[in-house]
């Protein structure tokens, strides 16, 4: 997919939620890495579109059927203020469907709500304790959500053994020159036995909880007036899964100094403030929901997120860059080693980050 606008396929698709695209302003929304988002103005609403990329997700009707089950949860949850957020939901087709489908490919269409911006990075303590906040009420939110109902949109998403054997099979695989210009990272990917052991050991521990699974701070609304979050975006990969991947991959999206496709390694660094204040606020919008085992499990959570991308970044690019969109030829192996020089910082803290989980505040955390 070409991130110009498909008018073609737009003047197909936009008939079949109820509008001519002669009456459509459109432009690109977001920065996603998979599908292809836009903004839809008419005269009388906004609302957002998108191309579901079916290479990603082969069986695209069960992102949109579990994205529906679980923004009719969180309205429940709303209507009743027990989530402070506001749940995104699906817009229903002419047919009333969830999606349209237009020469075999899935689009659909969400609502938009206005006065509201996305952050790529954190700039304060403050901003961070909010973020943090969120993605947990959220993640709490769906504590009581029967997670068999949801289907397994991506299996094997977030496990660390699969996506190994996944790696190693692009390994035999790929052509010596990607081999050669990766060597080093899968060296080292390959010197972490101890680590990936460890995530096999916590994980016949933890309990299975419906999580978010791409809580990056980008998928996160803020008020334009209160500068507060307002909702909870993208909820593709909502399965189940276990809380120390939503927290990781939040840490590793608001703590570093660069951006998670920078060549910039030498100025990455990790700000162990705002690390703390997620941790804090995590824990604590949990409201005491949170088990032991998986508030320490969120040690690991922050080792574990920048590794496993790392490795995907890397099978991408050994593979020719099939999943992840790219915009020159290096892309993945610049973010594969990005992620992995974020695994190595966080390892080289290893007690500071003990210390900041063990003693974030417990007063509501059931032993
Ligand atoms: C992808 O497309 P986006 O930005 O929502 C990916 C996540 C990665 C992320 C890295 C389905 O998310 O797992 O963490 O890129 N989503 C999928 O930026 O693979
Ligand atoms: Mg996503």
């Amino acid at each position: 997919m070409t991130s110009a606008l498909p008018h073609k396929l737009l003047a197909q698709v936009l008939p079949q939620f109820g509008y001519a695209i002669e009456d459509c302003k459109i432009t690109l929304l977001g920065n996603g890495l998979i599908n292809n988002t836009y903004l839809v103005k008419t005269l009388d609403k906004t609302f957002v579109l998108q191309h579901v990329n079916q290479q990603v997700f082969n069986a695209p009707r069960q992102v949109t059927d579990n994205a529906d089950l679980v923004s009719a949860h969180l309205k429940i949850k709303s209507d009743n203020k027990s989530y402070p957020l506001t749940p995104i939901y699906q817009l229903r087709s002419i047919d009333n469907k969830n999606h349209v489908k237009v020469q075999g490919q899935y689009w659909r269409s969400l609502h938009y709500i206005p006065q509201c911006y996305t952050l790529e990075s954190i700039t304060s303590i403050e901003q961070a304790s909010v973020v943090a906040r969120a993605f947990a009420q959220f993640t709490a939110a769906l504590s009581d959500f029967n997670s068999a109902e949801l289907a397994e949109i991506i299996e094997h998403f977030h496990d660390l053994s699969i996506r190994i054997k996944q790696f190693q099979q692009a390994l035999a695989s790929a052509t010596d020159t990607l081999l050669v210009a990766a060597q080093t990272s899968i060296a080292f990917i390959q010197s972490q036995q101890t680590f990936i052991d460890s995530i096999a050991e916590i994980t016949k521990k933890l309990p299975l909880r419906v999580t978010h699974n791409d809580t990056k701070i980008n998928n996160l609304l803020f008020s334009k007036t209160t500068n507060q979050p307002v909702a909870v975006i993208d909820l593709d990969t909502c399965m189940p899964g276990y809380v120390m991947h939503d927290f990781g991959d939040m840490v590793r999206s608001c703590c570093p100094s660069i951006a998670e496709d920078s060549p910039k390694l030498d100025n990455m660094s990790i700000n162990f403030e705002i690390l703390t204040a997620l941790t804090n606020a995590y824990i604590e919008g949990f409201n005491g929901s949170l088990s032991e085992i998986e508030r320490r499990s969120l040690i690991l959570g922050i080792k574990l997120m920048p590794f496993m991308l790392s490795i995907r970044f890397l099978t991408d690019f050994l593979n020719g860059d099939q999943y992840f969109k790219t915009t020159y030829a290096s892309h993945n192996l610049v973010r594969a080693k990005n992620q992995l020089q974020l695994y190595r910082l966080f390892c080289q803290q290893e007690a500071l980050l003990t210390n900041i989980v063990l003693s974030a505040p417990t007063s509501n955390t059931p032993a």
